[in-house]
């Protein structure tokens, strides 16, 4: 724990490292208390640099021993300042051995080298390696690696690391050890251990160009019957980048190890990619729909990053996006193909789209905005954001539509020619994608620099006499903290215009060839018009379509337009973005009725365009649960000048009710029509069946009626797999019937014994109980008392305190301020741990000033009582800047 000043760092600030290292030995003495380290680093004066002071990054080390070209140093000849140690004057070739002894049994930040659950894991990214040993630990630094590991047979028999393993022995003492190899350079925050008692699941796949390589899932003993879902998923990766991208993995083995303590999803290691147990375990027993899709997803995400992430790498951390932007754009594209439909991928696409303003639109509009590449952190782990990812994706996504596929493509393939093997920036990327298409991008480079969401307004004009239609599109940024001016941006504006019957019209725009049916406008200035022509009578406005850039469109529509575009759209994403926008207009709306005591009401019209969509089995059921499911209470904050919680949950509420009520005949029939039949598959049809059926089940227990009840409670009992079984039992509670209905406790019960020896179902179950809408402070301070709770696993962290702060927005935001409270003590208490899973609950304050001035008071006070605690780096960059915003 340190409390010195906040240091700030800045992009700008940038140097090139005085020295770089060509080799690194690392050898480990695994012991849970005591573990020794020795490294032996070949390093070479940079002759970019200017400087000759060797700096060596540590954290938490204990110094046995240095000893440089051969010469043990003493005391004056080296200056640890700050946890890290310099070497003045290092001459220009130098090899160093440092022996470090470190405590993997008190790390309970889970960076560096940690224990979990007996076993031995690292996690280096961003800056865990000095956590490990002395050195250059920044991403510029390449270097090629050979670990040795020596551990105890009995206690740990699999030892591994990245690379190839060249060597395995035994050793006195009932020890033994295992060398790996890794040709490949890369930075430390890439390099790997895992060490313990683990069992695999192994095939050998033979990739494009015929080489045969062997992959790996590593588990703890007992869940080896949960792996076959991520090795399909780790096979579809390797197979989808070759044919994509035409990227081969470029090792002769490739593992994946499950880890139960984990700060975040997966890290991507080269060769050993280390995994949260969350994104590898599952069965139809324990593991959802949802559950399944996001494996897919992590494991492609992961598996991805051995191109954009490992071979290519980034220059700094403010170039985080470069790779991750790159890498979450390549894994939704790849879960896109992978449903093999046209409106699979726009269930994918309205998914993504609905993270995006869920949580990265209120991140750009807070205390916390940033650029996409941001230009100064206090605590890089703070910058790993949705802006740096999701917004990073939408970015790189806009290069795509800009330039089609295959200039996409064309783009990646320079990007690689120009950069394989080098820690490159944002601008590079720019430039190979500019360079590949013969275009000037160099406006775009503002979606790098300038934060906050941009506001797209668009008016339409018809002249019949003329049989055109203009759109005028005008464009402004709002300030952000530390950017006050902005400059336009190049937008790309996808539009259709649909005809009375709701066909798309053939576009075309005076001194352009041809026709089209979407086309893409490419907004540069603040405002500019664009024309169609030929066009025969007024058409309706279908804008930015499939999301073309994550921009809020500001277009006056009636309904009954967005009515037309909910029943005929080509673009699945616009009909799905038509019927939110009509369902907000009404909730907005409501929650003012609400406010002000006036009566509360649903129009027919809007009923009946929900009964149509319902009905419409034409339409793939995973995509009328989307449509059907109302925008989210923070969808709701959003639009609204103050946010008050408890009136945005009655409103929704009401309306869900009331849609529960007028519709009651067509729920039951799609609950009934969309059961699946034979084994439990995780394919997008049976899972948009089921969530369409579980969307039904869950309007109905809206009403108070015990036979709706009493078909969830069969569904819970027959159900063959968690995603029908935890949708029963989350309905029940969410709906109140742990108070009417006796046998929901009991359920609650079952569930709980039934599942006791699954962590991760067990997460479950500690977070739908706290994100139930019944569920007050009391209920979570009960179950915080549970002997199955413990602070110290970031799973069950999150599933609790997380689900009820984040994701139980009016429980938590209770008008007297005891929210708050149970959100401070956690805070102190976590922060203490392991400052960067505080630094993400620390988030849930972002929104304060937006609250209604009650609320807003006592989350000013509760926010002031924790900054005037001793804080990590992480959690007090966070508070300082929600206070000071
Ligand atoms: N690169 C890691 C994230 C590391 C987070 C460090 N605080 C996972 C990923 O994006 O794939
Ligand atoms: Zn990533």
């Amino acid at each position: 724990m340190t409390d010195t000043p906040s240091s700030t760092v800045y992009r700008l600030d940038y140097t090139v490292p005085a020295f770089l290292v060509s080799h690194i030995d690392l050898t480990f003495d695994l012991d849970p208390s005591a573990t020794q380290v020795s490294a032996t680093t070949t390093l070479h004066h940079n002759p970019e640099s200017g400087l000759h002071d060797l700096i060596l990054y540590g954290e938490a080390l204990e110094l046995v021993r240095v000893v440089m070209n051969g010469k043990t140093l003493d005391k004056q000849d080296y200056i640890l300042e700050n946890g890290n140690l310099r070497i003045p004057g290092a001459p220009d070739d130098v090899t160093l051995t440092i022996d470090t002894l470190i405590h993997p049994d008190k790390n309970t930040s889970l960076m560096g080298l940690y224990l979990s659950n007996g076993n031995f894991f690292t996690q280096c990214e961003a800056e865990g390696f000095r956590k490990i040993t002395y050195y250059p630990d920044r991403p510029d630094v390449m270097a090629t690696y050979t670990v040795t590991i020596k551990a105890d047979r009995q206690s740990c028999p699999v030892l591994l690391s990245n690379g190839n393993l060249v060597e395995t022995g035994e050793l006195p003492d009932g020890r033994h050890y295992a060398k790996w190899d890794d040709p490949f350079r890369k930075p430390s925050y890439l390099f790997a251990l895992v060490a313990g008692k683990l069992v695999c699941r192994e095939e050998t796949f033979r990739l494009a160009d015929g080489r045969d390589v062997l992959l790996q899932v590593w588990v703890e003993q007992g869940n080896l019957d949960k792996t076959a879902h991520a090795m399909e998923s780790l096979k579809h990766s390797i197979r989808w980048d070759e044919t994509r991208f035409g990227l081969e993995l470029d090792l002769d083995r490739f593992m994946i190890v499950a880890v139960s303590d984990f700060n975040m999803g997966a890290m991507e290691n080269k060769g050993l990619n280390i995994f949260n147990t969350r994104y590898v375990l599952a069965n139809p027993r324990i593991a959802t729909d949802v559950d399944y899709a996001n494996i897919e997803s992590v494991v492609g995400h992961e598996y991805f990053h051995n191109w954009t992430g490992d071979r290519v790498t980034c220059r700094d951390w403010f170039q985080l996006s470069l790779k991750e932007g790159l890498t979450v754009f390549r894994d939704q594209e790849f879960s896109a193909d992978l449903t093999g439909s046209d409106s699979g991928r726009a269930v994918k696409r309205i998914e993504d789209v609905r993270t995006l303003r869920q949580l990265q639109f209120p991140e750009d509009a807070g205390p916390m905005a940033h650029p996409v590449r941001p230009d100064s952190y206090q605590e890089i782990n703070n910058f790993y954001t949705v802006t740096v990812y999701e917004k990073g994706a939408e970015v790189v996504r806009m290069y795509q539509t800009l330039l089609g596929r295959d200039g996409f493509r064309k783009g990646m393939d320079l990007y690689f020619k120009r950069h394989d093997g080098q820690a490159v920036t944002c601008n590079d990327f720019l430039a190979a994608m500019a360079d590949a298409n013969g275009r000037d991008l160099s406006q775009f480079e503002r979606w790098y620099s300038q934060a906050g969401t941009p506001r797209v307004k668009l008016e339409s004009h018809y002249d019949a006499a003329a049989g055109a239609v203009t759109l005028k599109l005008s464009q402004h940024c709002p300030e952000t903290p530390g950017q006050a001016e902005k400059h336009p941006f190049l937008i790309p504006v996808a539009v259709g215009l649909l005809d009375r019957q709701g066909n798309d019209m053939p576009l075309h725009q005076p001194g352009k060839d041809g026709t089209q049916t979407t086309a893409i406008l490419e907004l540069t200035q603040e405002s500019q018009t664009f024309t169609f022509t030929g066009i025969t009578e007024k058409p309706v406005v279908s804008a930015l379509r499939n999301f073309s850039a994550p921009v809020i469109l500001e277009y006056d529509q009636s309904d009954d337009e967005l009515l037309h575009l909910l029943s005929h759209d080509s673009d699945h994403f616009n009909r799905w973005e038509a019927g939110q926008r009509l369902a907000s207009r009404r909730l907005v709306a409501l929650t003012k009725a609400v406010q002000t005591g006036a009566p509360l009401s649903l129009d027919d019209a809007f009923i009946d365009a929900y009964r149509t969509v319902l009905t419409d089995t034409r339409l793939d059921a995973a995509l009328r649960e989307l449509a059907l499911t109302l925008p989210s209470e923070m969808m709701i904050a959003e639009r609204m000048d103050e946010i008050d919680p408890q009136a945005i949950r009655s409103a929704r509420q009401y309306m869900r009710g009331a849609l529960a009520k007028r519709l009651e005949k067509e729920w039951l029939a799609a609950l009934e029509a969309n059961r699946t039949e034979g084994a439990y598959r995780p394919t997008p049809q049976d899972a948009g069946k089921r969530a369409l059926k579980n969307l039904a089940l869950s309007y109905l227990l809206t009403l108070d009626d015990t036979r709706y009840a009493q078909i969830a409670i069969d569904q819970y009992h027959q159900a063959d797999n968690m995603t029908d079984r935890l949708a029963a039992l989350t309905s029940l509670v969410h709906a109140g019937y742990t108070t009417g209905l006796p046998e929901t406790k009991a359920l609650l019960e079952h569930f709980y014994r039934e599942f006791e020896n699954e962590a991760l179902v067990i997460d479950k179950w500690f977070s739908l109980q706290a994100t139930s809408p019944c569920a007050d402070i009391q209920t979570i301070r009960t179950l915080m008392t549970h002997p199955a709770f413990t602070i110290r696993n970031p799973n069950r962290a999150r599933s609790l305190i997380f689900g009820f702060c984040h994701n139980n927005m009016a429980q938590f935001h209770a008008t007297d301020g005891s929210g708050y409270a149970f959100w401070s003590e956690n805070l102190i208490e976590l922060d203490k741990i392991n400052p960067q899973v505080a630094a993400r609950l620390a988030r849930c304050m972002d929104q304060w000033k937006r609250y209604i001035p009650s609320l807003r008071e006592l989350a000013g006070d509760a926010l002031r009582h924790v900054s005037q605690q001793t804080l990590s780096r992480d959690t007090r960059e966070i508070i300082g800047k929600t206070l000071s915003a």
